[in-house]
C-alpha cells in the first residue's frame, strides 16, 4: 500500500515489532541486518513523520533449547535467561536499536496473554486433546521434545537437524515426523511412549488463512505464493504441547509436567509487551492494537510461524487483529558462505562493534539490504570501499566543508542568501523534493533505495560546492553557503533514522535541537540567518586497510 505524500490529515498509528531472539547466545549480524536494523529505520521514520509509534522486542525465553543450555550451566532457567536479556538490550542500545519497550516472553504479562489464548481457542473447539505416541529416551528417563531429538529432515533428506522443523529447507514439522532420530543429550535411539497432547486446529482454518493472503497485497508476493503452496499441500494440526518444565503452564490444570510449545507463547509477546508498554502510560492497549497499522518484522527463516501460526492463532481469538505487513528479509552470508562459527567464518556484533562504529554496521547493512528475500552478503572490502567513498567522501565530505567553511570565513554565523543564480535554484529545489522521494521509499520499506538517493543528494550538494568554489567567487559565497547549510540540516534529517548516533551529533555541532526536526519541514530552507554553529570535528573517519587486513585474518581462524 503506498501511502499518500506530503502533509497527512492525522498522525496513524503503527505497532512495530522484531522477531525475538532466543534468550540463550549473542544478538546475531543477522537478525541485525534481515530484522533488528530495518524495524529501527522505520520505528525512527515513523517517529519523525510524527506518527504515534509503539515498537517493542522481547527475549524469547522459552523451550527446550534453553532449558538444555542452562542446565547445561547449571543455572535456575530465570536466572539464565535473564542474563541475555540484560546483554541483549545493551547489544540493540549500543546498535542504536531503539525499542520503546524490551520485554520477556516469560514475564507475567505474557504467560496470562498466552493462557487466555489457549482458553478462548479451546472453548472455541480450536484445541483439542489427543493421545500421541512420543520419543523418549529410556537412559535419560525423558520424554524428548524438539531440540532433545535430532535426525534427518522428511522433506529435503537434509542431516542433523532438530525434529521441530529443517534448518535447510524451512518447513516446519514435528518431532514425530523426523527419520533416524537420535536423543541430543545421550545419542541413543529413543522408544515412542504414548501421552496425551494438545493439538492446535490450523487445518481447520485453512481457507481463512489462504483468503487472508490471497487479500493483503502488503505481504511480499514471492512469500504469499509459497504459504499459498504450503496450505494447498494441506496444513496438518499442531502439536502445542511440550513435555519439559520451562514454558508456559497449561492452564486446564490437569497438565502436570506439560507446557505450551514456546512458539504458541512467543509471538504473543508482540501483543503483550505493546499492551504493557501502553498501559503504563494509560492507554487502552487493546483499542489501540486493533486501530494500528501493524508490521512485524523477521528473517526468512520463520516465515511458517509467521504467516501460518500467528495469523491463525488471531483469527481464532477474534481479538487481536492481524498484522498488516510483515517485512521479511534474507540471510547474512560472508563472501557468499553461510556464516559457521565452528568454521571461524563469522563476525560477532561485539566484535565489529569494537572496532568500528555502530553507524558503519547500519551504514553498510541499510546500503546492501534489500526489500526481499534475497541474501545479504557481507565482504570487509566491499564495506571498507562504501564507508571510505560514499559515507566519507560523499555524505560526510559535504556537511564537513560546510560547516567548516561558515566556521572559518563567516566566523560560525550561517550567512545570508543574495540574488539566487539557476544553479541555486535547481539545488533549492532539489532540497525541497528529496525528503518526499526518500519518504516513499522508506515507507515502503526499501531503506537501501532510500539511502542510494540519500547519496545522489550529496553528490549533487558536493558537486555545486565545487562548482560554486566558495573560496574563489567571494561575492556569490555567501548564497552559496547558506544553501549548502540547509542542504545539511536536510541531510541531518534524513538520515537521522539511519544514522542516530552520528546524525545527533551533527545536529549539536549545528546547535539544532532533535525534538524541533520532523520529516515534513526537512525539505524548508529554515536556517536562520545568523544562526551559530559549533567548530565542526569530524562525522566519519576512514577505514583503514590495515584494519580490513586485521579483519580478514581474523576469519577463518575461529574469528576473535
Ligand atoms: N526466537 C526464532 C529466531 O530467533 C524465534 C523468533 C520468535 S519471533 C516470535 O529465529
Ligand atoms: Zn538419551
Amino acid at each position: 500500500m503506498s501511502e499518500e505524500v506530503g502533509k497527512e490529515a492525522e498522525p496513524r498509528r503503527v505497532i512495530i515489532t522484531s522477531a525475538l531472539p532466543y534468550a540463550n547466545g549473542e544478538i546475531h549480524l543477522g537478525h541485525v541486518v534481515s530484522t533488528y536494523l530495518p524495524a529501527d529505520i522505520f520505528a525512527r521514520f515513523n517517529r519523525l513523520k510524527g506518527h504515534e509509534v509503539v515498537f517493542t522486542c522481547a527475549t524469547d525465553d522459552f523451550g527446550t533449547p534453553i532449558l538444555l543450555r542452562a542446565e547445561k550451566e547449571g543455572k535456575r532457567p530465570e536466572e539464565y535467561v535473564e542474563y541475555w536479556h540484560q546483554r541483549d538490550l545493551k547489544d540493540f542500545s549500543d546498535t542504536g536499536i531503539a525499542f520503546d519497550f524490551f520485554h520477556k516472553t516469560s514475564s507475567k504479562e505474557n504467560i496470562e496473554l498466552a493462557q487466555h489464548f489457549f482458553t478462548l481457542l479451546h472453548d472455541k473447539g480450536l484445541i483439542y486433546e489427543n493421545g500421541i505416541t512420543q520419543m523418549y529416551c529410556e537412559n535419560d528417563k525423558k520424554f524428548l521434545p524438539d531440540r532433545y531429538v535430532v535426525g534427518t529432515c522428511p522433506y529435503c533428506d537434509a542431516m542433523n537437524q532438530y525434529s521441530d522443523g529443517c534448518e535447510n529447507c524451512g518447513r516446519a514439522f514435528t518431532h514425530t515426523e523426523i527419520l533416524e532420530p537420535r536423543c541430543a543429550i545421550c545419542g541413543r535411539s529413543p522408544i515412542m511412549k504414548s501421552s496425551l497432547h494438545y493439538f492446535f486446529k490450523l487445518s481447520a482454518l485453512s481457507s481463512r488463512l489462504l483468503d487472508w493472503l490471497n487479500n493483503n497485497e502488503n505481504l511480499q508476493s514471492e512469500i504469499r505464493n509459497y504459504v499459498g503452496r504450503w496450505i494447498d499441500d494441506g496444513l496438518k494440526d499442531w502439536d502445542i504441547t511440550r513435555e519439559i518444565s520451562w514454558g508456559v503452564p497449561i492452564p486446564l490444570g490437569d497438565e502436570k509436567g506439560k507446557v505450551l510449545y514456546g512458539w504458541f507463547d512467543n509471538h504473543l509477546c508482540y501483543i503483550s509487551s505493546t499492551l504493557l508498554y501502553l498501559k503504563n502510560r494509560g492507554i487502552d492497549g487493546k483499542a489501540f492494537w486493533n486501530s494500528s497499522q501493524i508490521y512485524h518484522f523477521i528473517g526468512k527463516d520463520i516465515v511458517y510461524h509467521h504467516f501460518l501460526f500467528l495469523p491463525a492463532m488471531r483469527m481464532g481469538s477474534g481479538e487481536y487483529k492481524l498484522p498488516e505487513f510483515i517485512p521479511t528479509r534474507g540471510h547474512l552470508m560472508l563472501k557468499g558462505e553461510k556464516f559457521s562459527k565452528s568454521r571461524g567464518r563469522y563476525i560477532g556484533l561485539r566484535e565489529f562493534l569494537e572496532v568500528f562504529p555502530a553507524d558503519y554496521l547500519r551504514y553498510y547493512f541499510s546500503r546492501i539490504t534489500s526489500y526481499d528475500q534475497s541474501d545479504v552478503n557481507f565482504d570487509w572490502d566491499d564495506f571498507a570501499a562504501k564507508i571510505n567513498n560514499e559515507l566519507v567522501a560523499s555524505i560526510g565530505n559535504f556537511i564537513h566543508r560546510t560547516l567548516s567553511f561558515i566556521n572559518t570565513r563567516f566566523e560560525g554565523k550561517v550567512p545570508e542568501q543574495g540574488e539566487l543564480a539557476d544553479e541555486d535554484l535547481v539545488l533549492i529545489q532539489k532540497i525541497k523534493k528529496i525528503p518526499i522521494q526518500v519518504g516513499e521509499l522508506l515507507q515502503r520499506n526499501e531503506m537501501d533505495r532510500g539511502m542510494r538517493a540519500i547519496l545522489e543528494f550529496s553528490g549533487i550538494c558536493n558537486q555545486y560546492f565545487q562548482h560554486k568554489s566558495p573560496w574563489v567567487n567571494t561575492k556569490e559565497s555567501f548564497t552559496t553557503l547558506n544553501i549548502c547549510a540547509n542542504a545539511v540540516r536536510t541531510l541531518a534529517i534524513l538520515l537521522m533514522p539511519y544514522l542516530p548516533f552520528s546524525m545527533t551529533n551533527l545536529l549539536s555541532q549545528f546547535n539544532l535541537s532533535t525534538s524541533s526536526l520532523s520529516w515534513e519541514n526537512a525539505g524548508l530552507l529554515e536556517v536562520p540567518v545568523g544562526h551559530e554553529i559549533q567548530a565542526p570535528t569530524v562525522l566519519f573517519r576512514k577505514v583503514e586497510k590495515s584494519e580490513i587486513d586485521t579483519r580478514k585474518s581474523l576469519l577463518g581462524k575461529g574469528g576473535k
